[in-house]
This record gives C-alpha cells, sequence and structure tokens, in this order.
C-alpha cells in the first residue's frame, strides 16, 4: 500500500532568526517566561545574534509589535510572552481574548508562526507554577514550538 506523505518539522533552530515580543506588565512572571525561551531556543541550536526581544507594556500591545516584526520581513518566528491574571473585573478576558486572537491573526496573516506563551490563569500562584515553577516553563514551550512551526512551514 502506497505510505501517505508526511510533513512534519524538526526542533533545529539554528540559522532561525526569531523575535520574542514580552510583555512588561507581571514582570517577574514574564521576566522567567523570558528566560526560558531564549535558553530553549540556545539550547535548540539558535545563534543568540539571531535573537532579538521586545519589551511593549502589557499583553494587550503584544499583537501590533508582533505584526510590524512579522512584515518587516526579517523573521522566521515570533514567540509572544506575557501573564494576564484574572482579576474582580472583565478587564482579564478582554486583555487575554485580544491577546490571543491578535497573536492568531499575525499568524495567519503574514503565515509566520508565533508561539503564544502567555499564561492566562486565575491566580498568580498558578502562574508562577507555568513561568520555571513545577509546571514547567511555557516560554520554553512556545519558543520550542515556534521552531518546529518554522521548520514545518519551509516544508510546505
Ligand atoms: N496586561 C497584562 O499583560 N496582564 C494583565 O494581567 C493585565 N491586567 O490584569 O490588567 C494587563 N493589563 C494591561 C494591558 O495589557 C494594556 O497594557 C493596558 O490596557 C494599556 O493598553
Amino acid at each position: 500500500m502506497t505510505e501517505p506523505t508526511t510533513v512534519s518539522g524538526g526542533l533545529d533552530a539554528s540559522g532561525l532568526r526569531i523575535a520574542i515580543v514580552a510583555a512588561r506588565f507581571n514582570e517577574v512572571v514574564v521576566d522567567q517566561l523570558l528566560s526560558g525561551a531564549v535558553d530553549a531556543l540556545v539550547r535548540h541550536g539558535a545563534d543568540a545574534a539571531d535573537l532579538t526581544v521586545v519589551r511593549v507594556p502589557g499583553a494587550w500591545e503584544l499583537p501590533i509589535a508582533l505584526d510590524r516584526l512579522a512584515g518587516g520581513g526579517a523573521v522566521d518566528a515570533l514567540v509572544a510572552l506575557g501573564c494576564v491574571v484574572r482579576g474582580a473585573t472583565p478587564h482579564f478576558d478582554y486583555v487575554a481574548g485580544e491577546a490571543a486572537t491578535g497573536c492568531g491573526a499575525v499568524a495567519r496573516s503574514h503565515g509566520i508562526p508565533v508561539g503564544f506563551g502567555v499564561l492566562t490563569t486565575d491566580t498568580w500562584e498558578q502562574a508562577v507554577e507555568r513561568a520555571g515553577g513545577k509546571l514547567g516553563n511555557k516560554g520554553a514551550e512556545a519558543a520550542v514550538t515556534a521552531v518546529e512551526m518554522a521548520r514545518v512551514l519551509k516544508e510546505l
């Protein structure tokens, strides 16, 4: 029987130009996501000289910076990092919703993968657990995912 054609991406980050956009809001947590992302990229072969870090005020501002970077044609992949913690008002839903929808829109409109490393949690403790705590580092996961998707898209 004929085998299906399978396309998959490796995790080799060497030669990839990657920009990380990181929010300053909830900086203690986001800085841990950022460290995890940079460390993961370098461990997967990225050259630190090919990495750019852009800081923006909050998760709401991630998409516009990602959009500018994607449109500049100088990146193979993007990583969005932020931390939105639920408060007593619906503000959480607007900020988290815009971050998620906007990151997806940038990826699709430019055809450039955006690793989504934006924590959306009910509590501060849940965020810390996911930023280098007992549940891993979602910044690192988002960065490696962006590498894999950059490799997949190069094959398609
Ligand atoms: N930005 C975040 O990144 N995380 C949050 O938890 C948050 N909360 O809770 O308000 C937040 N708000 C700021 C927002 O991202 C914008 O910077 C602000 O609304 C100005 O546009």
